[in-house]
């Protein structure tokens, strides 16, 4: 029989027994009573786009080929995913919209609760965006900043690029995706586009959806590249920082907030009013205070500013209320699951949505809004301290696990870093290390967890077999929290798990940056917005180089993708030319066509394509044999 709690994590083995025992049901429950999931789904052949349908086609031939208005199965299984790019693209990009409009507001003093906590990083952005920043004060120049980001979804010229995408890509790049006609000129434009074409009796042509998708998955990097550079100038650019996660960071003694979600807006306030409230809480009798912890992006976002400490990710968000000593769950936007009030509803902890386009049924619901900021995070802080008060202490269950974690490695953090070993030329000994081989390439592990998978097993396993092969390692998102779960952002697990190339550079950048011994295994970069810091890295070095980022050693590999939003980042990953691997099986192999698109023909477009490999040990060998070839082809 195949055993239902499907990850790694010890919490999660820890905490399952706890939900039996009070008969709550959690993801894992869930996804067994799902079993088996509908065969026309997974492969992508159903398609409900109309009300004449549902339709779907026999993947085995002997069924209808067609549904009923004559879409065939390259139809149904391309407009299908490029439906889902669109969606992931919206997901980010309202994401960004909200922050640039925040910023526009603070840059018109209408925002008392927050303001420009990095004018260095906020002038580097007008700089890059051709904004003249000479005798501009930080205020009037956050203004039009915001306001220049903004037009990215409003520009109605077609022959004009989005500002953000075109400041953000190597040269050789942007003029590979103008020359496909794939570059965005308008964010919203180019996702309302994506859910015309693919109405009824629209785009038929499954290459040509693909292609539109794919100017969709731009979209939606231009939308994470502004998000994540415009909260760096408003909340700070994050440097590194030494934290902990995993659920052990929930603590007895304190009154334990989870923010969880990704847009940080709310969570940076609530962390500031955590300590001018700490002694309410303290008075409440909790001798620890408030300890916020973080799920998810949202926790990400709060750990790389602040070493605020990962509860958990993803899969097993719910675990946090399981240990009964969680007082408050804070919801923003995405990710988030539906059944957390339920569960919530089970102990004392008072789940709290915020958003007024992100509701859940059973929820408390606090109306956030920046204008109201800090009263919205007190309200928030009390309702926890007042939950505290019901807590039942002989139903604490907090498992004593959890790991050391160094994060907080933006693109300017690991420049900062290589300048302790060459100021006047950063990026050279990166280069140095790369050409000599004592680093084999680059690879950035992105997206989810799934429960088609082992949670956070895919991960560890790849990045095992890719340290010891000297290959650098990246992550964000729910991968960056697997690794800091599984203990492999700190410096033992260089110790433990590097190459003998890898180590002596990890050492070498760690010593010189004060770090007494080597960075971390796997260098944090934030959460899934932050997927742009790593393409501002790779940048940087394609551009040194006057290379294009498909000719260097770089690997992006998302290995329990789930989320349309996950989707949207492979495509844009393959779309700038990076073989992107997939650990789980994308819903669209009932076409051969399409999957044909994606993992074959992409390459003779972008130089990307999608390498899909559900076995985490073969997927590992097969990512080590693409840096080789990618060498071979620089003569390295
Ligand atoms: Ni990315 Fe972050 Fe996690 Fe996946 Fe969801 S939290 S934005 S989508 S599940 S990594
Ligand atoms: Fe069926 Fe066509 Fe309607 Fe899809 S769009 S549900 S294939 S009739």
């Amino acid at each position: 029989m195949e055993i239902k709690v499907k990850s790694v994590d010890p919490a999660v083995a820890a905490l399952c027994p706890v939900a039996e025992r009070e008969g709550v049901a959690t993801v894992f429950d869930r996804n067994q009573a799902q079993q088996p999931q509908c065969g026309f789904g997974s492969l992508g052949l159903c398609c409900r786009v109309c009300w004449k349908g549902p339709c779907r086609i026999d993947p085995f031939g002997d069924g209808p080929s067609e549904g009923i208005c004559g879409a065939n199965r390259d139809t149904i299984a391309a407009r299908n995913v490029t439906r889902m790019m669109a969606a992931g693209a919206a997901g980010h990009s309202e994401h960004g919209r909200h922050i640039a409009l925040a910023m526009q507001k603070v840059g018109k003093g209408e925002l008392p609760a927050y303001s420009i906590r990095d004018p260095k990083k906020l002038q580097a952005i007008a700089t890059r965006l051709g904004i003249e920043t000479q005798g501009q004060d930080t205020l009037s120049l956050a203004y039009q900043v915001a306001t220049l980001t903004l037009g990215d979804y409003q520009n109605q010229d077609h022959d004009v690029a989005c500002r953000w995408i075109e400041a953000s890509l190597p040269a050789k790049r942007l003029d590979k995706l103008k020359s496909l006609h794939a570059l965005p000129h308008n964010i919203d434009a180019t996702v309302a586009q994506i859910m015309a074409r693919t109405h009824i009796g629209c785009d038929a042509d499954p290459t040509n959806l693909f292609l539109g998708g794919v100017k969709g998955a731009l979209a939606d990097f231009n939308g994470m590249t502004l998000a994540t550079e415009l909260s760096d100038a408003m909340f700070g650019t994050p440097a590194p920082v030494v934290t902990e996660a995993n659920i052990g960071v929930i603590k007895a003694d304190a009154i334990n907030i989870a923010v969880n979600g990704h847009n940080p807006l709310l969570s940076e306030v609530i962390c500031e009013m955590a300590d001018e409230l700490n002694q309410d809480a303290i008075a409440a009798g909790a001798p620890l205070g408030i300890n916020i912890v973080g799920i998810c992006c949202t926790g990400n976002e709060v750990m790389m500013r602040h070493g605020v400490p990962l509860a958990t990710n993803y899969l097993s968000q719910e675990m946090a209320i399981l240990t009964g000593a969680l007082d408050a769950m804070v919801l923003d936007v995405q990710c988030i699951m539906p059944s957390l009030p339920q569960i919530g509803d089970c102990f004392h902890t008072e789940v709290i949505t915020t958003m007024g386009d992100n509701k859940i049924q059973g929820a408390r619901h606090v109306s956030f809004k920046e204008e109201h900021a800090r009263e919205n995070a007190a309200q928030i802080i009390r309702l926890a301290i007042d939950a505290y008060r019901r807590r039942d202490p002989n139903r604490i269950n907090i498992p004593d696990i959890k790991r050391t974690a160094v994060v907080g490695f933006s693109a300017e953090a690991v420049v900062d870093a290589l300048a302790k070993v060459n100021s006047e030329d950063p990026l050279q000994p990166l280069l140095d290390n790369i050409t000599n081989g004592n680093i084999q390439g680059i690879a950035l592990f992105a997206g989810c967890n799934n429960t088609q998978s082992v949670q956070d097993n895919s991960y560890q396993t790849i990045a095992k077999k890719l340290a010891a092969n000297n290959v650098l390692l990246l992550a964000t998102g729910c991968g960056a929290g697997a690794f800091a779960k599984g203990g492999l952002m700190n410096q033992q697990a260089t110790e433990a798990y590097a190459g003998d190339g890898l180590k002596a550079v990890l050492t070498a950048v760690g010593e010189a940056a004060g770090l007494n011994g080597p960075l971390p295994l796997v260098l944090h970069m934030g959460s899934c917005v932050d997927n742009s810091r790593a393409v501002t890295l790779a940048t940087a070095l394609a551009e040194r180089l006057n290379l294009d980022l498909t000719d260097l050693p770089l690997v992006a590999s998302a290995p329990e993708a789930m989320s349309e939003k996950a989707v949207a980042i492979a495509s844009w990953s393959v779309a700038l030319g990076l073989p992107t691997h997939l650990g789980t099986m994308p819903q669209v192999t009932g076409s051969q066509v399409v999957t044909d698109l994606m993992t074959k023909d992409a390459e003779q477009l972008f130089g990307g394509y999608f390498l899909v490999e559900t076995d985490p040990e073969v997927a590992g060998d097969k990512l080590v044999e693409v840096i080789r070839r990618k060498r071979a082809a620089l003569g390295l």
